[in-house]
């Protein structure tokens, strides 16, 4: 290859001072979170200091709206559809994906699944970095938010896979019980995965079958974001007191 890196970063559609945004989408327990989780393992960036990360990830649960009274007493009974692309604030993600992208260090809110709602007192900071990966469901369904990305991957695994996954995660860690988890999931999460979240899945620029037991797929993947951390990307310096100055320079 002779292309040079600000023509390869031009011809991705990124600038050299912005972060490289992927978008990972996929079905419930398609296992979008461990694929991110390996993806940062293998660029040995787990262990980091959150200051000190060249690759974060953000989940897109951290973006459910706010509920009303009524809604919340929905959302109890098993009752409130969680898949439904009106149960997220897309303009926040949106406007926190625009801050990362102008290279802003962002609070990102943490989301609670016992009481359906985001954490007023816990959020996290999300610094600088190189790679910005963002999960969720419905990750490329709002045309803005999906425009912003410079890699999709779409998570395939499955439905019969994912509803095995889901099933005891929903009672081991989201305490619920067997009965509103299938209801939840028949009545919910398959029809609204059918209607919102599958035929997005045609915006992907990769398509990973079988999720993070992909790991070919997940390798490939990886060397492309190692390329652009380590060789494509100019040298950088971002100037932000609690990035630490990180640097970056070509080989
Ligand atoms: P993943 N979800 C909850 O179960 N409770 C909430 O308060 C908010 C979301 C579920 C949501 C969706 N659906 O299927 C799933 N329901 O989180 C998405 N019901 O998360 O992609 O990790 O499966
Ligand atoms: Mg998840």
């Amino acid at each position: 290859m002779t292309e040079k890196p600000a023509d390869y970063l031009a011809a991705n559609g990124f600038e050299s001072k912005t972060p490289f945004l992927i978008g990972v989408a996929g079905g419930t327990a398609s296992g979008k979170s461990t694929v991110c989780q390996r993806i940062m393992e293998k660029l040995g960036q787990q262990h980091k200091e959150q200051t000190e990360r060249r690759v974060v990830c953000i989940s897109q649960d951290s973006f459910y709206r706010t509920l009303t009274p009524s809604e919340r007493l929905r959302a109890e009974r098993g009752q409130f559809n969680f898949d439904h692309p009106d149960a997220f604030d897309d303009k926040k993600l949106l406007a926190i994906l625009k801050d990362i992208l102008a290279g802003k260090k962002v609070e990102v809110p943490e989301y609670d699944y016992i009481t359906n709602s985001i954490s007023s007192h816990r959020s996290h900071t999300i610094y600088p970095a190189d790679v910005v990966l963002i999960e969720g469901i419905l990750v490329f369904y709002f045309p803005e938010v999906r425009d912003l990305f410079h890699m999709k991957l779409f998570v395939d695994t499955d439905s019969d896979t994912r509803l095995a996954r889901r099933v005891p995660r929903d009672i081991m860690e989201r305490g619920r019980d067997l009965e509103q988890v299938l209801n939840q999931y028949m009545n919910f999460v398959k029809p609204a995965f059918e209607e919102f979240c599958l035929p997005t899945k045609k915006f992907a620029d990769v398509i990973i079958p079988r999720g993070a037991d992909n790991f070919v797929a997940i390798d490939l993947i990886v060397h492309h974001i190692w390329d652009i951390m380590y060789k494509k990307r100019p040298a950088q310096k971002v100037v932000n007191g609690n990035c630490n100055g990180t640097h970056l320079e070509v080989d």
